[in-house]
């Protein structure tokens, strides 16, 4: 029984991870955020391996900054912030075309970082949803709405057609291992505006610096 309470998770577990990633004065802890990450990876793949060339990507992402977390220039690595100012100040980015540094933490952060407002007005959706909508729907809408912008036509067609792999509403619930659906939409509405929070001081600091198109 206890092996089978630890493989069981919970999806408030994960959204928690984010809320820990943010400190008093707003700075955001690469460690906690690619925890954040990890544990959506591990939602999304115990929803089937349709959605398997999207972790892997993710994963390869969060490798990527791991990997700077661990080298021995690290201790820059502690925050988004100190990310930013150290691979700025020591010209460690692209930024107008790809060349010398494709895995530059700040546009590796931003690929995740878009995937983030994804996330933010999917469970928005999932949210304020009732019994008969639609999961492929609600993804698609959010999807169209953010990520999509980024990523050319082949990459859209290929996440449009896993969308129609996603579980009805319901089982979506089931999967998230919140409890019944009130107390899925409860746990939403409370970890949406950390979220949004880690989403927005990203942004602006991504803005301030003009790393919003990073290549
Ligand atoms: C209760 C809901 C929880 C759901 C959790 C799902 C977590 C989803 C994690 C998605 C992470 C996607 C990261 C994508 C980063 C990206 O944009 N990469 C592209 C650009 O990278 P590059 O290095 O070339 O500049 C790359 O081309 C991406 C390829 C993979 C396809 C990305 C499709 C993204 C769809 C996002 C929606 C996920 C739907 C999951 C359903 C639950």
């Amino acid at each position: 029984a206890v092996a089978l309470e630890d493989q069981k998770f919970s999806l408030q577990e994960v959204l928690d991870t984010f809320k820990l990633c943010l400190s008093e004065n707003k700075e955001v802890h690469l460690e906690q955020y690619v925890a954040g990450w990890r544990g959506l990876v591990r939602f999304m793949n115990s929803l089937g391996s349709v959605f398997s060339f999207i972790s892997k990507d993710a994963v390869n992402k969060i490798q990527i900054l791991v990997n700077h977390l661990n080298s021995e220039t690290g201790a820059h690595y502690v925050t988004i912030q100190s990310m930013v100012r150290y691979e700025l100040d020591n010209q460690l980015v692209d930024l107008t075309k790809r060349g010398s540094f494709p895995e530059s933490g700040c546009r590796t952060l931003l690929r995740l970082h878009r995937a983030l407002r994804w996330l933010e007005l999917f469970l928005e959706r999932l949210r304020t949803s009732t019994e008969d909508s639609k999961t492929s729907a609600m993804c698609s809408e959010a999807y169209n709405e953010s990520l999509s912008q980024h990523h050319p036509w082949i990459i859209r067609k290929a996440a449009g057609t896993a969308f129609w792999a996603l579980p009805g509403r319901a089982q979506f619930f089931d999967v998230m291992n919140v409890g019944v659906p009130d107390q899925v939409v409860a746990m939403l509405g409370d970890a949406m505006p950390l979220i949004s929070e880690v989403y927005q001081v990203t942004e602006d600091l991504y803005a301030q610096n003009n790393l919003l198109e990073l290549p």
